[in-house]
């Protein structure tokens, strides 16, 4: 971990005492890697958490879907689901564990629909509809397709095998139409979670200066976004979906998709 100078620490401290936090939520699906090499059950974990800044983790409830796609067949995971307490830099939160059942060659889209988390400071509910894509023996079956969310993010580049210094792109869809003009948060993941001790690690790297990075997707919900480091990133869609009130507040529905970047060797 780098040093920051005196302003970059007050400032960090200014962001955490101000009610909204400048860092984005992001719903994590965290494997060890995306690429399967011995068939088994994969260990999961999944943490509501603010993973750039190794910041504040958020409570979860139980998720409302949690379940696989492979060769276009849909399996519930739900029953797979272990509450767990994630122990994160500043605090710990009630995150879950569970397996994916990878055997067959091919991919393997992951998909988590939360229940939805309310932000006291914003007095509105988020709900991260979350995927990602795993692999085994390169052998593409299922990452171009969208799931039928009613909302996603549809990966224009193969997500378990994107290269730093290339791009990633994606189209953002609610109820499979793009949505032009929605506001997409990314974030790397500084500090891998330990699936063994169920905590975060030392964060490689940490926040931008200038707060969130953001991108605007096109006409055609498409947006791109250069990859200029090795690991985990996030996209998330803002409210994106469909649905806007939960239980009488604003809800904000959002599309997140987490990508592998590997360096060329
Ligand atoms: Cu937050």
């Amino acid at each position: 971990m780098k040093f920051k100078s005196l302003a970059a620490l007050l400032a960090t401290s200014a962001t955490l005492l101000s009610p909204v936090a400048a860092s984005a939520h992001f719903l994590l699906h965290y494997t060890d890697s995306s690429l399967i090499e011995r068939p088994g059950d994969v260990p999961v974990g999944l943490i509501f958490w603010h993973p750039m800044a190794n910041g504040h983790a958020m409570d979860m409830g139980k998720p409302e879907e949690f379940y696989m796609i492979h060769n276009g067949e849909k399996t519930d995971l739900s029953d797979r689901l272990q509450p767990a307490t994630f122990k994160g830099a500043e605090n710990e939160s009630a995150a879950y564990t569970a397996s994916i059942p990878v055997k067959r060659s091919g991919d393997y889209v992951v998909v988590t629909v939360p229940a939805p988390y309310y932000e006291e400071s914003e007095d509105i509910y988020i709900q991260q509809i979350t995927k990602s894509v795993l692999n085994r023996n390169t052998l593409p079956t299922d990452w171009d397709q969208p799931v039928g969310l009613p909302t996603e993010i549809l990966p224009l580049n193969k997500p378990y095998n994107v290269i730093v210094g290339s791009t990633f792109s994606g189209q953002v869809l609610a109820d499979g139409k793009p949505v032009a003009g929605a506001e997409i948060e990314i974030e790397f993941m500084a500090s891998e979670p330990d699936l063994e001790t169920f905590a975060t690690t030392d964060p490689t790297t940490g926040e931008m200066p200038g707060g969130a990075i953001v991108a605007i997707s096109d006409a055609n919900g498409v947006f791109t976004f250069g990859i200029p480091k090795a690991g985990y990133w996030g996209f998330a869609a803002l409210g994106s979906g469909p649905a806007t009130e939960h239980e009488g507040k604003e809800l904000s529905q959002d599309a997140v998709i987490w990508i592998e970047a590997t360096d060329l060797k």
